[in-house]
């Protein structure tokens, strides 16, 4: 936890979340843990930071949905203190090693505390030892299929590894089990679903459907997979693997009536199914993972896995629709949704009302405005990166080399700058030397907001720049009024175009710096400074929930690769993927502009050729 004066909206969220935890623990209150819960969801998702909200007078806690005056006066005790007497008595009252049983792929708080009551079990090793002497399988709800599946997944939850893929990493796996499963000639669609599918920044496991009427040759066929490590778990129609990087794959095997309906239920979120059901209640129809059936409502865990969706037609009246996604929804009265806009937000609203935006594509961008080359950090020279954008089809490309202050890359001086900008424009001769060029290749750097504030280069440099992206890279710890105004000194700077990776986080890796991205909202919006989406994998920021603030504010994004060599220029698709999540269009992105367009939004537009 921070100190008491940094307390941070991902801080509380990962509070209410234990507390959540240990209250499941403890058997307490169902509603109760809902509370905690879904307080812990919207304040992640909140842009605000509960520390300003504070300040503001006229202002309370009580105003956000779902926090009451208990929540309200816990949010106020960890701002003001940066603790939670109740998260402490609660740790107090279970065994420290009770987390990492939790953790366990198929446990849970409820099946942590029944082996913890039944079998005193509070280590991953005394649980280890429990299921190989075939206690666990004796205690009821558990059985040999749990016991067996608890010791697969020992090396994985004993290991520090078991963070989330990048969805980078995902994609890898993904694209080759799709390709192998196709193969399978008792496969008659096979899709990909889940995070990975909603285009998440990172996915805890690969979810399959597949279409078939044969769904042990499917099973088999997936079985003998060579990247299957284990089989985990295998009923008549669903499965689970443990594949490559130690991943869980889970595959669910639907008839032709149910494809559309399994697809759109194993896609989720959770958050969205919900709604998207009790949506399906108000039109007396329900809605689970076999189809859309007329009246009849029952809950989805009455269904037992093996019943044919035959028997669930007689039982839940008549099956409307399920074959496709498109189908499910317009059963339900709304247009299909884009998978990436699923998480419970405000899509379903949105859709009701025939407001879904047009999401932007990789194919509407037309250039990227950040990369580097041999000149400081980048693997390729300014021709290579220049030739890879061409064989791209972009139309324009900014080179961003780093300014001085970053030393470890040779950050270039203002001399080294000019003379690559010297460069730059014989190439741009040459390029049109026989008419239209096949790209026009901007001047650009990537300065540094220095620690003492202002940048790393001169004014008097960089209004010779056609584009400049300002980012912050050192001091990364200083506190928020500090970091956030270094930010807002280069928003406001005349020259600065763009704000690159405005968060500072690397997933998995390094936390966000501590920033007032509301302030710099509103700033950018003020001076008509972009803001950009770092396409890189492990960035991604501004992520989805500050890309939507962002441009409801009126602020253009910029989707960049940030790219080190000509193969990064490829990441744009993870950018892309994250703009969709935001919701935004085409028009909302600045480079999807031919670069006269881009010229005529641009605040300081000064020297675009
Ligand atoms: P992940 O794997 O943690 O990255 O996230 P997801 O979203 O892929 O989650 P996963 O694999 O547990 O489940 C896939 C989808 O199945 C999920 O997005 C929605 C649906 N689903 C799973 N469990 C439930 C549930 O208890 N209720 C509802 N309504 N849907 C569920
Ligand atoms: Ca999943
Ligand atoms: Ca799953
Ligand atoms: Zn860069």
């Amino acid at each position: 936890m921070n100190k008491a004066n940094t307390v941070t909206n991902a801080d509380i969220t990962a509070v209410f979340d234990r507390v959540a935890d240990l209250l499941e623990f403890t058997e307490a209150n169902p509603f109760r843990i809902r509370a905690y819960r879904s307080a812990a969801r919207t304040i992640s998702s909140m842009i605000e930071s509960l520390a300003s909200l504070r300040e503001n007078s006229t202002r309370t806690f009580t105003d956000i949905e779902g926090i009451g005056t208990d929540l309200s006066h816990k949010i106020e005790v960890l701002l003001e203190t940066g603790s939670l007497p109740l998260l402490e008595e609660l740790e107090a009252s279970v065994p420290p090693g009770v987390f990492a049983i939790m953790r366990v792929p198929g446990l849970g708080p409820k099946k942590a505390k029944i082996l913890f009551e039944k079998l005193h079990i509070e280590s991953l090793e005394s649980l280890e030892n429990a299921c190989r002497e075939g206690r666990v399988a004796t205690i009821r709800g558990f059985g040999e299929k749990t016991q067996q599946s608890i010791l697969d997944n020992m090396a994985f939850a004993k290991s520090d590894q078991h963070q989330r893929l990048l969805w980078e990493d995902a994609d890898g796996i993904m694209q080759d089990v799709l390709a192998y499963m196709k193969q399978s000639f008792a496969a008659r669609t096979v899709e990909g679903a889940g995070s990975w599918r909603r285009g998440c920044e990172t996915v805890g496991d690969l979810d399959l459907v597949v279409e078939s009427d044969d769904p042990t040759t499917v099973m088999n066929h997936f079985a003998e997979w060579n990247g299957t490590t284990v089989v985990l778990l295998r009923g008549d129609t669903k499965m689970s693997i443990r594949g490559p990087r130690e991943t869980q794959i889970d595959l669910r095997v639907v008839t032709h009536d149910s494809f559309g309906c399994a697809l759109q239920y194993f896609t989720g979120s959770k958050e969205h199914n919900v709604l998207l059901r009790s949506r399906a209640r108000e039109h007396n129809l329900t809605l689970n993972e076999y189809g859309v059936f007329d009246g009849f409502q029952a809950s989805e865990t009455s269904v037992p896995e093996k019943m044919s969706v035959n028997v669930i037609h007689a039982e839940k009246g008549k099956w409307i629709a399920g074959r496709t996604e498109e189908d499910v929804y317009k059963a339900i009265g709304l247009p299909w949704i884009p998978s990436e806009m699923r998480e419970g937000r405000s899509e379903i609203t949105l859709a009701e009302e025939g407001r879904l935006p047009r999401l932007v594509q990789l194919s509407d961008v037309r250039g990227d405005l950040h990369m580097h080359t041999t000149a400081t950090d980048g693997e390729n020279t300014l021709e290579e990166m220049v030739q890879a954008a061409i064989e791209r089809k972009l139309e324009y490309i900014a080179i961003t080399d780093h300014g001085q202050r970053v030393t470890m890359a040779r950050g270039l001086n203002a001399k080294r700058l000019l003379n690559q900008w010297g460069e730059i424009d014989r190439l741009n001769d040459s390029l049109s030397k026989h008419g239209k060029p096949a790209i026009v290749v901007l001047k650009g750097i990537e300065v540094d907001m220095l620690e003492k504030g202002g940048l790393d280069l001169p004014d008097n440099v960089l209004e010779q720049a056609d584009w400049v992206v300002a980012s912050l890279h050192y001091g990364q710890s200083q506190p928020r009024e500090k970091i956030t105004s270094r930010i807002l000194e280069a928003i406001s700077n005349p020259h600065v175009s763009v704000i690159g990776h405005p968060t500072g986080r690397l997933i998995n890796r390094r936390q966000a710096y501590d920033v007032d991205m509301l302030t710099v909202i509103q700033s950018a919006a003020k001076y008509g400074t972009f803001l950009e989406i770092n396409a890189n994998p492990w960035r991604l920021d501004l992520n989805d929930i500050h890309a939507a603030a962002a441009q409801k504010a009126g602020v253009k994004l910029v989707i960049s690769t940030d790219a080190h060599s000509t193969q990064g220029l490829r990441q744009m698709r993870h950018g892309i993927l994250q703009a969709r999540r935001a919701s935004l269009a085409s028009q909302d992105i600045a480079n999807t502009r031919s670069l006269s367009e881009l010229r005529t939004i641009m605040k300081k537009r000064t020297r675009i050729q």
